[in-house]
């Protein structure tokens, strides 16, 4: 989620402004036959950033809703959204700023077994905690929570078990998507710290990205099932913790602002990376891949001292002599800050979902996500499909735009923060028309065959 802010938090976060202009090499926009619009659901958030569904026995279909200010609601098939709320944390996390802000509750997953232990993970940015310096900004939390026996309505307020605490340095890049696996461990994504460049205070002299040290701008895979707070899965790349932290799945993340897996195929794990000033990347995940951070972004090398200016040579290798791996594709931001509207261009992916539902054909088998916004100060939300192109985890992937829009027909203007995907395989875009947490401008919306 959002990353780049040039005209906003230039100062905060220490970005260039000089954009350099390259030949760009994304694919024009294509596909203006689409058939897919967006159905609006529900509204009144500030910024809805999870929707996950919730197997209630008395009404299928419900799904819960989360919004990064701390409250979840469930959303009742016929469109109903709970008033009372199923879940409040505000009072246990840090106190979000009316403007821009990235911290929140910011992943929301149930146990696989949910229906019978009635058992749901959260990640959440809590304040600082007490023994720790003013050079860390805020404790980003997982934490195991129960739905109240009796009431599956509402979670158990008391029932909270601390999983994880992560001290952060910045407010910025604390990723946060968390979700289990088909293998039932639960796997959390987590951002390079924030700031710029992963090079500020709190980040390792070579970036949070490439020190195994630090469970930063990561992918980590966790065993909630075992263990005092958690156990490690035995196959887990640094797993007798000699060579790094044995909760790391993968690493050279910056801020993975969307993770999931393939419902079909081979069940592949996909997560998007937000890039610095210039590329937005797809990724496809392995266990123990290094996916380059900071030493490159895109398919590019990268100089944090320089960060408009790829360095004609970088290294391909880890100091550990791993190969830093690339995506399997990449976009472009605006050179110098200008649009291209016949480029496929955007400032900060969204991740999204392979698309195994039934209503939509034609994006069977097709990786749909989005750009959060193609301009910082205005709501400019674009959707795009990734196709696969080959085979392999490191085939490229074509990206192609996909034009959507409400069922009304009006163009969405909004900021996509989120994609949701229920258990039948459809997809949901969650929306915020600003960019701050003020308003109630957050919405909802169902992807469905254009009418
Ligand atoms: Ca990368």
């Amino acid at each position: 989620m959002k990353s780049t802010c040039p005209s906003v938090l230039s100062s905060l976060l220490g970005l260039a402004l000089a954009w350099t202009g390259f030949n760009s090499t994304a694919a024009p926009a294509a596909d203006a036959q689409s058939g897919v619009a967006l159905k609006l659901l529900a509204e009144g958030f500030v910024s809805p950033l999870n929707l996950v569904p919730l197997p209630l026995p008395d009404s299928p279909g419900s799904l819960l809703v989360a919004d990064q200010v701390g409250t979840i609601q469930v959303l009742k098939p016929d469109g109903n959204l709970s008033q009372d709320l199923f879940l409040d944390l505000r009072p246990r996390m840090v106190t979000v700023n009316q403007g821009f802000d990235e911290r929140g509750l910011l992943g929301l997953a149930l146990h696989p077994k949910f229906t019978a232990n009635r058992k749901l993970y959260v990640f959440y940015s809590a304040p600082r905690r007490s023994d720790r310096g003013t050079n860390v900004d805020c404790t980003s939390t997982v934490s195991e929570f129960k739905v109240a026996a009796g009431s599956p309505g509402h979670v158990d307020m008391s029932s909270e078990r601390v999983l994880l605490q992560i001290d952060k340095p910045q407010m910025n890049h604390n990723c946060g998507r968390i979700l289990f696996g088909p293998d039932g461990f639960l796997y959390i994504g987590t951002g390079d710290g924030g700031g710029a460049n992963d090079n500020e205070q709190g980040h390792a002299p070579q970036g949070n990205g490439q020190d195994t040290t630090t469970l930063l701008a990561k992918l980590l895979r966790i065993d909630v099932d075992h263990g005092t707070a958690y156990g490690i899965p035995s196959d887990n790349p640094f797993a007798d913790g000699k060579k790094g932290r044995p909760e790391i799945y993968a690493y050279g993340l910056r801020n993975p602002w969307g993770i999931s897996f393939d419902r079909g195929g081979k069940h592949e794990l996909f997560a998007v990376d937000v890039g610095q000033n210039l590329f937005e990347e797809l990724n496809i995940i392995v266990k123990g891949g290094n996916y380059g951070w900071r030493l490159r972004e895109g398919f590019h090398a990268f100089d944090p001292q320089n960060p408009n200016t790829p360095p004609e040579n970088g290294p391909r290798t880890d100091a550990s002599g791993q190969p830093l791996l690339d995506q399997v594709a990449e976009y472009r931001h605006p050179a110098r800050n200008k649009l291209d509207p016949t480029q496929l261009q955007g400032i900060s992916v969204t991740g999204g979902y392979v698309y195994r539902g039934q209503a939509l054909p034609e994006l069977q088998g097709k990786y749909v996500f989005a750009d959060w916004s193609r301009t910082w100060a205005l709501p400019d939300g674009v959707f795009f499909t990734a196709s696969r192109s080959g085979e392999g985890a490191q085939a490229k992937w074509k990206l192609d735009q996909l034009p959507v829009a409400t069922t009304t027909g009006a163009k969405l203007n909004a900021y996509i923060v989120a994609l949701g995907e229920d258990s039948a395989g459809e997809l949901y875009v969650l929306t915020n028309g600003r960019n701050s947490l003020t308003g109630q401008t957050g919405k909802v919306f169902k992807m469905v065959a254009k009418p």
